[in-house]
């Protein structure tokens, strides 16, 4: 059951030096289906994601294009990373830009509160950075480079050379977190999830931790240091503080107060900030840290992470254009274990899209609703209780059963596990109809009783799977919802009561929910 706290739920702020990648939508996608679930349990809910537009990797793409950093990422939000959330069909609640003034301002007001309370010195450091993570890295993160690289060291990440910096610079004693950072892992075991990525951060911060350098010098793209304007602040520590800028911190306390703490879902590649630097800070300013970080797998390409910098990024309007948003959102779901990696293959999208969506949930509806049309001219019969046998029974156990056990499995951010529990409703229908033949029912009138029955079951199920799929498939469940003259939105209707939805009385003709796409792809 939800538990009536307010659930906040963020993605992380993308680097606008180049447009998105599958990669990113999968983010975008996974935390928006549990932003919407969340919201239709009634509680809450706010979700957040935005772009980070500051640092030495966007400051160099703009440069190399002519123009200046600010009309770069104004440029990459608007044509690229706001029409994104358009093409899988995100609801976000907010949009932050890391050069929003709102963020600019408080972000400043962090640090300052940090520097008065004594978290920050001076201090050098040389080190290598990579600019691909805006990271300095230790020996042991990079590799020997190879090809046009060789005789370099190469990021292992990126492949590409990292740089030998030397730095007067401030310095964020993260050191003196990591016993109360421990601490937390052990007393919240759910704070870093999945478990392999708990286990990773915790072996990490076990060899104890290093301070970490805050600013930069050489450059001037970037939120100004407040009481040292020839710095500029490091780009991770700005772009953490996103998520409390963009709710309030520092200026609407009732807001924040409200909102905070969030569950964030990222990627594996930038746990770490998340899961260690990031709660470090927020217990140096005397706040709660997180609800929870995820960190799910990588998409990969030929065994790679896919990469915009290694060139094998799949623009999502590639896969939308061809099988539509709601099967995008389906398939990254359904398809991977949220928290392992996955591969994507068009092989494999458009097998799942023919039969799980189009021969499963699609075919499944535009029978029910044409049996209707067909034996009962629309009118949805009413459910006769002297006439339910065994098998109606069963299908009214699944429909609860899947309605609990996927908010349960939302609940653990198990998202794929939630799909598969709502898809045993959808096997179950497919069953019964199988079963019940209400086609060879209609043949005799003396059946009439026991066709509706069949008929008002079907059309209960179909109604509960169109409330449980409505995060996923916003828009073939809201075509659904229509067609069974169901009142309200199926938005609008409470996820973890699903099978107790008031539906309509009269079915109306329904389009083919995934029409059939050329298997040419
Ligand atoms: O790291 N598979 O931004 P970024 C799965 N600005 N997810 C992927 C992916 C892949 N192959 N490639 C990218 C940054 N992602 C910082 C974040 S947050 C305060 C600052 C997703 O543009 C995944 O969520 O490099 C990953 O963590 C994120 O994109 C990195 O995006």
């Amino acid at each position: 059951m939800p538990d009536g706290r307010s659930f906040y739920i963020t993605t992380p702020i993308f680097y606008v030096n180049d447009v998105p990648h599958i990669g990113h939508a999968y983010t975008e996608v996974a935390a928006d289906v549990l932003a919407r679930w969340h919201r239709q349990a009634g509680e809450d809910t706010w979700s957040l994601t935005g772009t980070d537009e500051h640092g030495q990797k966007i400051l160099r793409t703009a440069t190399a294009n002519g123009v200046t950093p600010k009309q770069w990422a104004d440029q990459l939000v608007a044509d690229a990373w706001k029409p994104l959330l358009e093409t899988i069909d995100i609801a976000n609640d907010d949009f932050i830009r890391t050069t929003d003034e709102r963020h600019e301002r408080n972000v400043q007001q962090f640090l300052q509160k940090l520097y008065d309370d004594g978290h920050i010195y001076t201090g050098e450091y040389e080190g290598y950075y990579c600019v691909g993570c805006e990271e300095y890295k230790t020996e042991s993160q990079l590799e020997p480079g190879t090809g046009e690289y060789e005789g370099q060291l190469v990021c292992q990440i990126h492949s590409k050379p990292v740089e030998l910096l030397h730095e007067k610079n401030y310095f964020f004693r993260m050191s003196a977190f990591a016993d109360r950072l421990l601490a937390l892992y052990d007393e919240r075991p759910d704070f870093v999830q999945p478990e392999s990525a708990r286990n990773e951060v915790v072996s990490f911060v076990k060899q104890g931790l290093d301070d970490l350098s805050i600013s930069r010098s050489t450059f001037d793209w970037g939120v100004k240091v407040p009481w040292d304007d020839s710095h500029v602040v490091y780009v991770w520590f700005d772009a953490l503080l996103n998520y409390i800028t963009a709710i309030g911190y520092g200026e609407d306390d009732a807001e924040f107060a409200r909102r905070w703490p969030a569950q964030h879902i990222v990627g594996k590649d930038i746990l770490r900030f998340h899961a260690v630097i990031w709660p470090a800070m927020l217990m140096a300013a005397g706040l709660e840290v997180p609800r929870g970080v995820f960190g799910h797998g990588w998409l990969l390409v030929g065994g790679e992470k896919m990469s915009k910098s290694k060139l094998t990024g799949i623009a999502p309007s590639q896969i939308t254009d061809t099988f539509g948003s709601d099967a995008f959102r389906y398939y990254f779901l359904r398809a991977i274990s949220f928290g392992q990696d996955g591969s994507f293959s068009w092989e494999d999208m458009a097998a799942r899209y023919q039969a799980e969506l189009a021969n499963g949930f699609g075919n499944l509806a535009s029978r029910v609703v044409a049996m209707i049309t067909r034996y009962c001219d629309g009118v949805v019969p009413a459910a006769v209780d002297g006439a339910r046998t065994a098998a109606d029974e069963a299908v009214a156990e699944v429909e609860r059963r899947a309605t609990d056990a996927s908010w349960q499995a939302i609940d653990r951010l198990a998202i794929h596990e939630a799909i598969a529990a709502v898809w045993e409703l959808v096997d179950a229908l497919n069953g019964y109809i199988t079963s019940e033949e209400p086609w060879a029912l209609a043949k005799d009138p003396a059946n009439r009783e026991r066709l509706e029955a069949v008929l008002a079951t079907a059309y209960h199920g179909l109604g509960t799977l169109a409330v449980l799929l409505s995060p996923v498939l916003p828009k073939a469940t809201a075509k659904l919802w229509t067609a069974l003259g169901a009142p309200g939105t199926v938005q609008g209707q409470r996820i973890d009561r699903a099978h107790e939805a008031t539906l309509g009385s009269q079915v109306s003709p329904l389009e083919a929910l995934f029409p059939r796409v050329e298997a040419a792809e």
